[in-house]
């Protein structure tokens, strides 16, 4: 059996009508990138719904590598987010009309969960390809954060196997004119990128 990814994005939430990380990813299922087959799961805007059809991603696919993505409106370029935090705390409601305030993802669990992605290698090659990027310090306390905290807890145990989340800018088109966008081919080279980085590098830097 080939190595799978499973690379995530999210439905579109907040009333919008698209997702830019639905449109990046949804071009790659079935990509075959560095002999890994590329399968696609969109989430949905959910909090507890969405990291259970993670898992349930998880259990079928059985991936050696996981990237989890979602939009970021308002960021002007890719951030590989580099730790995941233990708290929902909403400012929209979620797409099931729920806005957790200041509630712990895992009662008792840690406060944080490391991306084990090498983050900054990637923004590395995103750059050398002229894609705007960065690493980021916060994944903010919304759904995204949410799996990002989700994910990295279910693969906790798992050795060799990374994992972690990135966010993209709004697609064109998405928001008002003076939103920073990114155009989805752009973004779908740079998920692209970041499947690409985290099977071949080793270490981080
Ligand atoms: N972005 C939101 C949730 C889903 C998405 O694509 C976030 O950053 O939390």
């Amino acid at each position: 059996m080939p190595r799978t990814v499973l690379l995530t994005a999210f439905e579109p939430f907040g009333g919008q009508r698209v997702n830019a990380s639905k449109l990046a990813a949804e071009g790659l299922d079935g990509r075959v990138i560095r002999g890994h087959r590329v399968v696609v799961v969109i989430l949905p805007c959910v909090f507890r719904e969405a990291i259970a059809a993670l898992k349930r991603a998880i259990r079928r696919v059985q991936p050696s590598l996981v990237i989890a993505s979602g939009e970021a409106g308002g960021r002007s370029a890719i951030t590989l987010e580099r730790v995941a935090i233990n708290v929902d705390d909403a400012t929209i409601a979620d797409n099931a009309g729920a806005r957790p305030v200041d509630r712990a993802i895992a009662a008792g669990g840690p406060v944080g969960y490391w991306s084990t992605l090498p983050i900054k290698a990637i923004v590395s090659e995103l750059k050398k390809r002229r894609i705007p990027a960065a690493v980021s310090q916060t994944a903010g306390t919304f759904v995204c954060n949410h799996v990002f905290y989700g994910l990295m807890q279910t693969v906790e145990r798992r050795r060799g196997m990374r994992a972690g989340f990135v966010h993209v800018p709004y697609a064109p088109g998405q928001a008002g004119r003076k939103v920073p966008t990114m155009p989805t081919t752009t973004t779908r080279k740079a998920l692209e990128v970041v499947i690409a980085t985290s099977i071949t590098s080793e270490l981080d830097g």
